[in-house]
């Protein structure tokens, strides 16, 4: 894709950008780190928060494991950060298949990490992500800087339609903060009343293919009804030299700088 259709679309998408081998072996080690969290998060060995919107969290061994809010039994939604719990996640942070076009992205080749990702929209109960950007989030730690992080999606398994794909609206991270939907307990997400979504497009793409957007980006996904899971590895660089999420404060009060 030429460069100006990175900025103009705002994704790209780099189809089986890692072999079957290499993306069925990140997937098992994302399972073993989930089974080495959960275990010790069950015989309860982390820290509990409840998010406003009811969602349970709780932090063990530097991740934090939100849980799926209607699942029994219970599956985990996603841990983040992730890539400290296993070499071979770490070692994607100077993978050049992933830098190269990243560092196009964001318009820097020195790239640093700011968080890191396993969602497991796991089959018949992974539930849907709402309207958002990643942005407001991200502004309530980095503030201003929170413009230049951007996120390298790696699907461990295929995405379609009906597992719960993401939706995008292309060009959306050029007009900026979205504005808010201020009836929703977290504030962080887009209000759809008031934000033109009607020409999202499905990205679907076989395993091993890698998504890259911006978070000003607006997306959503559906729930996961299949009888197979959805997994994918999320990483979200930024210029070299800046804070991780993890060493920074959450302020929610900044939220009010934004629409
Ligand atoms: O995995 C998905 O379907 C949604 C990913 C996403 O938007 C997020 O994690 O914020």
């Amino acid at each position: 894709m030429p460069l100006s259709d990175r900025h103009t679309r705002g994704f790209v998408l780099l189809r089986r950008l890692l072999g079957p081998a290499e993306t069925a072996a990140l997937a098992e080690v994302a399972e073993s780190v989930l089974a080495r969290v959960t275990r010790r998060a069950l015989r309860g060995e982390s820290e509990v928060t409840v998010w406003p919107d009811g969602h349970r969290l709780e932090t063990v061994d530097g991740t934090t494991v939100h849980w799926e809010p209607d699942a029994r039994p219970p599956a985990v939604r996603s841990l983040s950060p992730v890539t400290h719990l296993a070499p071979g996640l770490d070692a994607l942070w100077s993978d050049e298949r992933l830098t190269g076009p990243m560092g196009r992205l964001l318009g820097t080749d020195r790239l640093g990490p700011f968080t890191s990702k396993l969602n497991f929209k796991r089959a018949g109960v992974g539930s849907e992500f709402r309207w958002h950007q990643d942005h407001p989030y991200w502004y309530c730690c980095a503030g201003p800087d929170a413009q230049d992080i951007a996120t390298a999606m790696i699907f461990l398994d295929d995405v379609t339609a009906g597992n719960g794909a993401l939706e995008i609206v292309p060009g959306s991270h050029l007009a900026g903060p979205a504005p808010r939907d201020r009836a929703e307990p977290t504030g962080l997400l887009v209000d759809p009343a008031r934000t033109d979504v009607t020409g999202a497009v499905t990205v679907e793409a076989p395993a091993g293919s890698v998504l890259m957007f911006p978070g000003l980006v607006v997306h959503r996904s559906g729930p996961n009804r299949t009888s197979g899971d959805r997994r994918s590895l999320l990483l979200c660089f930024q210029p070299a030299g800046r804070p991780a999420l993890a060493q920074l404060p959450y302020r929610p009060e900044r939220l009010a700088d934004l629409p």
